[in-house]
């Protein structure tokens, strides 16, 4: 079997514990383990003087290979154009994206640093994914040292509309360094369908009927890969986790009273201040539920560098506090915000005794908290789904109570739908987003994935669908 060579921004080292990790990060390691091979990204340090070798360590079949970076380095591709520039703008927030040329220019540069650290390790039948907006231009930069390898990507977040991604200065050189990959995953049907969309308005890519297309000169392929969560473990995780004291204390705690939950990183996609808002609404509106509901929201702090992150956090400190304020009794408030983490183990068992689990993004790639509410629930008694239309995972939880995240009324009556809904609806709901699920776990996902990238039968164009020329494609 081919060597699997894993590249992303930041990795799960071989220390680190697994019950604080992600879903995500853990299904990269277990299928790297199965495969054998390298995970390649940066340590997570920030030093004087970085060396421009990657530093190994070895652990059963996987070889971790992490590079450090410079201060300056930090600023301009993490902080700037990865998550200052890229992050607002592939979820819609033109107003909050920073550009500066520097941070391109930053950005560009740990790429190249990242290939020709990366080359050295590589053998010719290796076989190399990428993943996520940090790193879109390092399957062109190994390409430019001479490597052949099959080269595949996966966008983790959502690929914005053309007049969107326009916005972006650098729009043109993005789009042609993804034609690098043989194959470029999307989370859904459409996000694929937004990008080939700007590759035919703005540089007169022809399109195939299977994803394949020729841009910039290059032939290569697109396809929708929605990922999954370990549905079957994170259910069995759930059911232990229920009798687990934190559970028991939790459940407690509440006094009979409903539980709604979120879990979100605090991040401004995740739509959190409207959220708590709308428990207020709900309130407000139904004064019936007054005393009788408890809606957590845990959101570990991510990305406190960035300033648009801190002003966030003081955004929800003072939305928390004044619903509070308003509708707290002296032994009842509405809103437990927690700023903090739990392991994976306890975030399971607080799903299963929450009534309605509150997905609200205003856009998420996918969101994996969705797919790990739906597999925590008891099947004989499961919980409602409250989940954005903004979500990818949207599109296969069609069953949950769908909302508009910018809609506050529409979130505090479903909200109040879910807190009344019998258990024959909420079986009936519950039922075939589960079976969904089953249908794609998270290893089937990543065996997909490498299925289609090892797919050179694929590479074959089929019949053609569209074909646009723009003035655009001159000016590249
Ligand atoms: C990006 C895309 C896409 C959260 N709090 C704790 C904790 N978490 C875990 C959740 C879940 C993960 O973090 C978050 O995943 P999401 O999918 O919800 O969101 P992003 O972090 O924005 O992820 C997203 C994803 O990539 C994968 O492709 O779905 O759209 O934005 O697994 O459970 N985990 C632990 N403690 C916490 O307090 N252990």
């Amino acid at each position: 079997m081919a060597r699997l060579v894993m590249v992303s921004n930041r990795l799960l080292a071989p220390r680190e514990r697994v019950s604080r990790a992600g879903g995500l990060a853990i299904a990269l390691r277990e299928t790297l383990q199965r495969q054998g091979g390298i995970w390649f990204g940066w340590s997570g340090e920030v030093v004087g003087s970085p060396s421009a070798t990657a530093r190994t360590t070895t652990a059963g079949r996987i070889t971790y290979a992490t590079l450090d970076l410079s201060p300056d380095d930090h600023d301009a591709y993490y902080i700037g154009y990865a998550n200052s520039t890229l992050w607002p703008l592939c979820h819609y927030r033109l107003g909050l994206i920073e550009f500066r040329r520097a941070a391109f220019r930053g950005y560009q540069r740990v790429n190249v640093n990242f290939a020709k650290a990366l080359l050295p390790l590589l053998r010719p039948d290796d076989i190399i994914w990428v993943h996520d907006y940090h790193l879109i231009p390092l399957g062109a930069e190994l390409r430019k040292l001479g490597v052949t390898n099959r080269i595949g990507f996966f966008l983790h977040i959502p690929f914005p509309a053309k007049e969107v991604f326009c916005a972006l200065p650098d729009h043109l050189a993005l789009g042609r360094a993804l034609t690098h990959y043989d194959l470029i995953g999307f989370q859904t049907q459409n996000d694929v369908d937004a990008f080939l969309g700007y590759l035919v308005g703005e540089t007169g890519a022809r399109v195939f009927s299977n994803g394949q297309f020729e841009a910039f000169g290059r032939s290569t392929r697109a396809q929708a890969l929605p990922i999954g969560i370990d549905t079957e473990a994170f259910a069995e995780t759930a059911r232990v986790a229920a009798s687990a004291p934190e559970t028991v204390r939790l459940a407690r705690s509440l006094s009979g009273r409903s539980l709604i939950i979120g879990v979100d990183r605090l991040d401004y996609s995740k739509g959190l201040p409207r959220k708590i808002e709308a428990l207020g609404e709900l309130l407000e509106d139904h004064p019936e539920h007054r005393g009788k509901v408890t809606y957590l929201q845990i959101s570990p702090s991510s990305r406190d560098s960035v300033a648009q992150y801190r002003a966030l956090r003081r955004e929800i400190d003072s939305v928390a506090g004044r619903v509070n304020g308003r509708y707290a009794e002296f032994d009842w408030a509405p809103v437990r915000y927690l700023n903090k983490s739990f392991s994976r183990g306890t975030l399971a068992g607080f799903y299963r005794v929450a009534r309605v689990g509150f997905v609200a993004p205003l856009r998420d790639g996918m969101n994996l908290v969705a797919k790990e509410y739906v597999a925590a629930q008891d099947p004989e008694d499961p919980g409602v789904l409250i989940l954005s239309r903004f979500a990818g995972a949207a599109r296969e939880l069609e069953t949950a109570l769908i909302v508009n995240p910018f809609d506050l009324d529409s979130l505090a009556d479903a909200l109040h739908r879910g807190l009344t809904m019998p258990l024959s609806e909420r079986i009936a709901r519950w039922e075939p987003m589960f079976d969904a699920l089953r249908l794609n776990p998270i290893d089937v996902w990543c065996d997909r994935f490498l299925t289609a990238l090892k797919d050179e039968a694929a590479d074959d164009r089929g019949e053609i669908r569209s074909v646009l020329h723009s003035a655009a494609v001159a000016a590249v």
